[in-house]
């Protein structure tokens, strides 16, 4: 059952976090694509995790140390004619309501009273590293509180003179997933299943990338969700380039196919890659290096419970995929010597894990305020995604294995104990596999 998400314990529990310092948090902006067309409209993570808005031109402020006004929304005023142009928007007042935020000003009076609210706070708390947020608004932070500490009065009051980065503090936060963020995460999860079956019982010789790239977007649109990012469909060694985006190569028969593709729900992430044959039948080498990978998955998804590591999970990935390359013939050294002097990196460039919520790499801390690796908790939520990848200019590797590339990616969940494989309804055996591609498509439309 979806229960009302409690945003206003959420901006309660950062502004204890604050400590003195005043937040800032805008939301996206929106983001040209040629001229005057414009990418679709995603709001910022932090912006909705604390209150739940979707409109764009807004920003919140807390502020800890205003008893009067703790927490301030700016949106955009309500305006018929701009209204009938590009639809609704919920003014301050209805934003009053719905929000229960008490404090909501248009706008166009942020800049006016911002500079009040900064006052009686020591530094401004505010996302650095944020591609999305208006361009000229750090500057205009920085600008006020310039001017603040300028000012001769009020000498007696604190004035911020220093920056924190807002992103450390909701990162911490958005570690621990609770209540309906595992709904929706599950419900992303079932929408991704559904697509990436649909695209596994569709594929065949002859097929261009593109084109399953848009039955796993028309599954996930038909259910109510968007693509998490942009879908890697890679068939032959195209999946050797890690971020191949192109995705307009027909499928050759012999070939595997690489699929990195989730669906986002209520803007909660999944993100599931699928390694299989193009004609639906793994040869005896491409089932060989798919089972080293796999193997090196299923490892480190065993080994997933509190108080393990990102790290040591990442380490007995390595571990079996050095051993693996061993097995290959690809690289004639000890698997200590393979370790020690990460000789499978040409093979294994990337790391085993990443944090994913509402956003599908989130930015949650991996070290610890030890700088150890963060030690694992019920609720978190991570993929586990190891790969083997052999560039097909290679010219000192076996002929039948350049331009081989596989990945295998499930969602991880902490439980109380254990954990929880929330991607595993999608077929990963090798068995389960050519089975499922020989199923209709059209069973999971
Ligand atoms: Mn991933």
């Amino acid at each position: 059952m979806i229960e009302a998400t409690n945003y206003s314990a959420r901006r309660a529990l950062l502004r204890e976090k604050l400590g003195n310092a005043i937040a800032v948090i805008p939301s996206a902006s929106h983001q040209t694509r040629s001229y005057d067309t414009e990418y679709s409209f995603r709001q910022h993570s932090v912006l909705k995790y604390l209150t739940g808005l979707e409109e764009q031109d807004s920003i919140l402020v807390l502020c800890p140390n205003n008893i009067e006004r703790p927490e301030v929304l700016f949106v955009r005023p309500k305006d018929a004619m701009m209204e009938m142009w590009s639809g609704k928007r919920l003014g301050p007042e209805r934003a009053r309501e719905i929000l229960e935020i008490q404090h909501v000003y248009p706008i166009d009076q942020f800049d006016t009273i911002l500079p009040e609210l900064m006052l009686g706070h020591t530094a401004i708390a505010y996302d650095l590293f944020d591609a999305s947020a208006p361009q000229s608004l750090h500057k205009r932070l920085l600008d006020h509180a310039e001017k603040l500490q300028r000012t001769k009065r009020k000498f007696h009051v604190r004035k911020p003179d220093g920056v924190i980065n807002l992103a450390t503090l909701t990162g911490e936060m958005r570690l621990i997933k609770e209540g309906n963020e595992l709904l929706f995460m599950r419900e992303a999860q079932k929408i991704t299943s559904r697509a990436h079956r649909a695209v596994m019982a569709k594929t065949a010789a002859g097929i261009n990338e593109k084109e399953l790239q848009a039955l796993f977007h028309y599954i996930v649109s038909k259910n109510g969700a968007t693509e998490a990012y942009e879908s890697i469909v890679a068939g032959g060694e195209n999946a050797c380039i890690l971020h191949y985006v192109n995705n307009n190569k027909k499928l050759k028969d012999g070939d595997l196919l690489l699929i990195d593709a989730g669906s986002e729900f209520h803007v909660y992430a999944s993100d599931v890659t699928r390694t299989y044959p193009v004609n639906g039948k793994f040869t005896p080498i491409q089932r060989d290096v798919y089972e080293i990978v796999l193997s090196a998955q299923k490892e480190a998804i065993s080994l997933s419970r509190p108080g393990k590591n990102l790290n040591d999970l990442h380490q007995a990935t390595i571990t079996v995929l050095s051993q693996g390359l061993k097995d290959l013939k690809v690289i004639n050294e000890s698997v200590e010597t393979i370790l020690e002097k990460e000789l499978y990196k040409p093979f294994y460039p990337h790391s085993t894990s990443h944090w994913m919520g509402l956003d599908v790499h989130d930015p949650c801390p991996y070290l610890d305020g030890d700088l150890k690796p963060v030690s694992l908790r019920e609720g978190m939520v991570f993929t586990i995604e190891p790969g083997l990848y052999f560039p097909p200019d290679r010219a000192d590797l076996p002929t039948e294995l350049r331009g081989m590339g596989i990945r295998i990616e499930d969602d991880i969940l902490i439980t109380d104990r254990a954990y929880e494989n929330l991607s595993s309804s999608i077929p990963k055996e090798i068995s389960e596999i050519e089975e499922e591609m020989k199923r209709d498509y059209r069973d999971f439309l």
